[in-house]
Order: C-alpha cells, then structure tokens, then sequence
C-alpha cells in the first residue's frame, strides 16, 4: 500500500494537543469539540441558504406555517445553544447582541468567555459569496459563578484561542490555542473536519491588497499615498499589487493569510475607527494572523494590545505580511 497522510480529524488533533498537558482538566477541549458542533450547525443551514425559494419558503415562513429565522439569527443562536451547557463558559458575547449573554441558571459555570461574530459578511448570503464566523475565547478573571463585563473586555493578547470558520467553495475551521494555526477542512459526506492546513505561516511579503477603496476620498493623507504607493511598480515583483475584495473579512483574510499582503479596514472622515469591531472581528483575526507570524496594526499600535473599554467598539485594522504591515504603517504615521 503506498504511503499516505495520515486522517487527523479535528476531534482527534484536539485531544492529541490536550494529552501534551498533563494538567489540562479537559475544559478547553471541550469547549472546542463544542465549537466545532456549531459550525457544522451552521454549516448545514448555510448550504441551504439559496434554496429557500425552492423549498416554499415564502416571507419567512416554511410549508409548515413555522417561521424561518433569518440566517444570522439562526447562526446567534444555535452559537449559544451549542455553547450554553457545556459548563465550559461563565460568559458569553455576540456581535448580534447589545449586552453579554448569561449562561442560564440552570447549567454550570466554568472559567472560559467566548466571544463570536455568528454570521460574518451578511450582506452577501444573497448572491452566495463566501461568509463566516469568528470565535476568541478568554480566561475568566473573576474568580465564580456567573462571568461579567469585566471578563469579556480583555485585551486581546489574553486570548487563549481563537479562530474562524469559512463557508466558502469547502467549508474551514481555521483555529489557534497559541501553538500555530491550524486549518480542517469540511468532509460532508462524513461531517467531520479533516487536518487540511497544518502549522499555517504567512509569506513575509504578498502582492495582494484588500480594502474597500471606495472609501478613498474620505480617507487620510497617508492611507491616499499607501494605496497609490501600492499601485505602482512593486521593485520585487515589477508589476503592481492586485486588489481583491470579497467584503467578507473571514473571506479577505482567509485569502491574506494563505497568500500573503495586507487586508485593512482603515478609520476615515465619516468613521474614524472604522467599521470593524475590536472584540468579535480584529482581536480574534489578530491573534490569529501573529500566530502565522504576520502583523497586526490599528495604525499605531499592536491591535492585541488596545484596551478595551466597551463590548462593541470598532477599531482601524491592518492584518497581514510583516513587510507589508509595517510599510503600511510608515505610510500611516508620515514616515513615508
Ligand atoms: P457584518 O459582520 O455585519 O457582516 O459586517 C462586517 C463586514 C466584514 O466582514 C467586512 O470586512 C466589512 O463588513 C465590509 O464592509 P464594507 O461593505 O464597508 O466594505
Ligand atoms: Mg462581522
């Protein structure tokens, strides 16, 4: 038989990392298996989303009278639902939600915090474009019982894992606990997530930016001159950086981590911090693109290392190759 790879199924990869502490109590772990349950949930509703016509379902309501949450609604939910029992979590946060999310009386506490963006890229499950969900999970610094505010605003270098998931041509669960990123990809036909990507780093230098330039007049000087910088002869390459932009950051930052170059969601005149959101959307990409030793920048500073001070503030964000983040950055602080 010729030699093979291996299958390294995500529930297996999880155990085999646990089994290399000997002190872990199997919370974490569980709390990942639990995760990866979710996404598989959202997953099979995902696939579905363009045959709701089909289906017969009409204003929101199925053949059976039952009415059909949208599906950023559904994906909320079934987060929780999938992560409100396993005694893993004392707190929960999601960007569909004003307030953090109480685990209910009824189930036991545990000294995680998870926080989520459910449905990433919504405005583009219509045309069946590529969208996804991030995760970034917390120690808890109070000491019992239900988790607060305070556990959730945590600066982002106090993750202890985070990660992703990709619905797009094959589904992904892209994620890190500090030891490198690791990718799974979606088999359906046995509904498991099968080691695809292992040890994830990003080149030191791409040739792709993505941004949505249509903000440009509004932008500042120096982001002005990165971008016309950008589009002229690249010495490296003798051609241009390619643009790409999905409008789906799971998307646009899947695509800059495999192959290297800038995404970015700078601050500009009508919204000076941006659009993107520190907590469920920058702090878990963050963590993710150092983990592959990339670099992460909200133009002045590491983006792990900004405070938080409320649950759904939104940060400037440049994530990518470290010589691409860090030209950026001169470009940004008028160095250049
Ligand atoms: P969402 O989480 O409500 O879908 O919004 C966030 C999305 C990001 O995925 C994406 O990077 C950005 O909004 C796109 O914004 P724009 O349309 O302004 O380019
Ligand atoms: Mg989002």
């Amino acid at each position: 038989m010729s030699a093979t790879k291996k299958f390294m199924t995500l529930e297996r990869f999880i155990n085999e990392q646990e089994q290399m502490h000997p002190s872990a109590t199997g919370a974490f772990s569980g709390l990942l298996h639990d995760l990866s349950l979710a996404a598989k949930l959202v997953w099979r509703e995902v696939s579905k989303a363009g045959l709701v016509n089909i289906l017969g379902i009409t204003d929101r309501m199925n053949v059976s009278g039952d009415v059909v949450k949208k599906l950023d609604e559904f994906a909320d939910e079934t987060v929780y639902k999938a992560m409100d029992h396993g005694g893993h979590l004392c707190v929960m946060a999601s960007e569909e939600n004003e307030d953090i999310l109480h685990i209910p009386d009824n189930y036991p506490t545990g000294k995680y915090v998870l926080l989520y963006d459910p449905l990433d890229g919504s405005s583009n499950i219509d045309a069946n474009i590529t969208i996804g969900s991030i995760f970034s999970v917390y120690r808890r610094v109070t000491e019992s019982g239900k988790g607060t505010l305070e556990d959730c605003l945590q600066p982002g270098s106090n993750q202890v894992a985070a990660g992703y998931i990709i619905y797009g041509s094959s589904t992904m669960f892209v994620y890190s606990t500090g030891r490198g990123v690791h990718g799974f990809t979606l088999d359906p036909s046995v509904g498991e997530f099968l080691l695809s990507h292992e040890s994830i780093t990003i080149p030191k230098k791409g040739k792709i930016y993505s941004l949505n330039e249509g903000n440009f007049c509004n932008w500042d000087e120096g982001m002005k001159r990165y971008v016309q910088y950008l589009k002229e002869q690249d010495k490296a390459t003798n051609r241009p950086y390619s643009l790409r932009y999905i409008g789906t950051m799971v998307g646009d930052a899947h695509r800059t981590l495999l192959y290297g170059g800038i995404f970015a969601y700078p601050g500009d005149k009508k919204n000076p911090e941006g659009k993107l959101r520190l907590m469920y959307e920058c702090n878990p990409m963050a963590f993710i693109f150092e983990q592959a030793g990339g670099k992460t920048s909200n133009g002045k500073q590491r983006i792990l290392d900004v405070q938080p001070t409320s649950l759904h503030q939104h940060t400037p964000v440049f994530l990518g190759s470290e010589e691409d983040v860090k030209l950026c950055e001169e470009f940004l602080q008028g160095k250049r």
